[in-house]
């Protein structure tokens, strides 16, 4: 593993409280210590970092021990108090299988580490409102705070049928009072797990404070849908007055229209702002897709994705995702190509890597956009279109990208790639990351995955960065204004078996002005 959040053996799920306090990252995570697979006993499982890529696994941070959690200590947020002081807010699974927040601190504020966790003794500090049953109430926020020096935070939930973000205040973080109305609900979903609500500059890729006031600013409110099993996302305003998001197009609808963080496995993420690189950093969890059965014979299951940098776009209209500087530090061996053409149905290999733990990026020239296929208006889900327009499929402008972790012989690869399209006034870009013949193995979900990236006519390359690790590969497309990340598993193009090829079969030459590709190394973790 590169520097995937393996932790040794076991169950993790998702990325809870990230945060920075005194020179160290913090990672919590949902994780059953008692074995792969989901189970009633489930612990905050705590690790630590200098640099996001290296890590230290602590003790159990937070575990069931009172009847406000005895059930689980579910998923949770941190927030810095003043002072420097961090708190947990945390779902507890009660006696009666109830879901209630609770608060956490640490028991040593001088321990960079924080090691050492004990529970408010007047836990739990909410219980589920009425209209919400007590199962579908859970998954703190960071909480923030407003002109007024009252805090805020918003909790998960289904009322009336409908996804919330359930809205709650507090003087002094220990008493919590309901407010009247949600922060924000969506329409047709199902419950919203794991919100998550702050603000991006319009001006720059710098993060923002969750609790900072002040023009230039827009918002961010994603919700984990939990039937749909996505991270859903959408940009807008606050109004504070009002205690109310205010959309800028939709809002949250759980329909292929919406904005996902990414459009292969990523759930359940997590956000924080990182106040010593002023930045704000994201994570996911990344879930398997090979059986239970799988997972128990070979005794762990669950990543963290690697940490990407969050921002606004300059349109304004969705964010951009980048993995951290820091994955850099990982960079072995270095190749390069320039100038590469690729004519129709052709590919050629990108040697002298370890083609199973790499960083590859590559930039595509585009062809002229007046020659490319028209759009069907019919074709509005990309992973349907994915699924129908296979990368051996030729079309005009496309498809052409990268096959991963692809067997000599080619019969196990798999397929990241672009299309493009004329759509009406603009041109779309259509990714694909293609799973179907990612493994000659049976009994694995090889689902193909899609988004759809808007570009101008003016645009000249279209850029693609795969971070590849024997099972899992995160792919960033046009610098990061599309991700799809899947898990892959194949039988025979595995270790120094695998390769990675760049392919183009379009009726249209494409040219690779530059590709670069570093094997990575393997991050250390005790
Ligand atoms: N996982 C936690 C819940 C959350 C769900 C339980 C999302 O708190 O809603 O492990 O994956």
């Amino acid at each position: 593993m590169i520097l995937y959040l393996l932790l040794g053996a076991f169950y993790r799920t998702d990325p809870n409280g990230p945060m920075y306090y005194k020179g160290v990252y913090h990672l919590f995570y949902q994780y059953n210590p008692y074995g792969a697979i989901f189970n009633t006993t489930i612990v905050w499982g705590h690790s630590v970092s200098h640099d996001l890529v290296n890590w230290i696994h602590l003790k159990n941070a937070i575990v069931p021990t009172k009847s406000f959690d005895i059930n689980s200590c579910w998923s949770g947020s941190t927030t810095i108090l003043p002072g420097n002081k961090p708190v947990v807010l945390y779902t507890g699974v009660n006696t009666k299988n109830q879901q209630v927040q609770n608060l956490a601190m640490p028991k040593n504020l001088s321990d960079p580490f924080l090691k050492e966790w004990k529970k408010y003794s007047g836990n739990p500090i909410m219980t589920p409102p009425d209209g919400v049953k007590p199962d579908n109430f859970r998954d703190p926020s960071t909480a923030w705070k407003g002109k007024d020096g009252i805090w805020r935070v918003v909790v998960g939930g289904l009322r009336s049928n409908l996804g919330v973000a359930i809205l709650y205040k507090s003087k002094d973080f220990v008493h919590w009072s309901l407010h009247d109305e949600p922060l924000y609900f969506g329409k047709n979903t199902d419950i919203w797990e794991c919100p998550d609500f702050y603000p991006v500059s319009v001006k720059s890729r710098d993060g923002v404070d969750n609790s900072v006031i002040r023009i230039n600013l827009k918002y961010v409110l994603k919700a984990s849908f939990k039937s749909k099993s996505h991270d859903y996302y959408t940009i807008g305003s606050y109004d504070a007055e009002n205690e109310k998001f205010l959309p800028d197009s939709k809002g949250l609808t759980g329909s292929s229209l919406d904005l996902r963080y990414d459009y292969g496995k990523f759930y359940a993420s997590k956000t924080f702002f990182d106040s010593v690189k002023n930045r704000r950093i994201l994570w996911g969890w990344i879930n398997e897709s090979d059986s239970s059965a799988d997972d128990i014979k070979k005794e762990w299951a669950g990543i963290q994705s690697i940490p990407r940098q969050v921002y606004l776009d300059s349109t304004q209209t969705q964010l951009v995702q980048w993995p951290v500087k820091e994955t850099e530090k990982l960079h072995d061996k270095h190749v390069t190509y320039s100038g590469k053409k690729l004519r129709r149905e052709s590919l050629f290999e990108v040697s002298g890597i370890t083609a199973s733990q790499v960083d590859i990026e590559v930039s595509f020239m585009l062809p002229k956009l007046e020659e490319v296929e028209v759009l069907d208006p019919k074709w509005s889900d990309p992973q349907l279109l994915c699924s129908t327009k296979t990368p051996r499929d030729s079309g005009r402008a496309g498809p052409f990208g990268l096959l991963l972790m692809a067997s000599q012989d080619l019969k196990e690869q798999t397929a990241v790639f672009f299309r493009i399209f004329k759509d009406n006034h603009q041109f779309v870009v259509l990714m694909c990351s293609d799973q179907s013949r990612s493994s000659l193995r049976e009994g694995i979900d090889k689902t193909t995955y899609g988004a759809f990236i808007y570009i101008n006519r003016k645009d000249e390359m279209i850029s693609l960065r795969s971070l590849v690790d024997n099972s899992v590969i995160e792919s960033f497309g046009a610098e990061g204004r599309a991700c799809i990340t899947a898990r892959v598993y194949p039988k025979f193009s595995v270790h120094t078996e695998a390769h990675v090829y760049a392919f183009n079969n379009g009726s249209l030459d494409v040219v690779i002005p530059r590709l670069d590709a570093w094997s990575m190394k393997t991050a250390k973790g005790n």
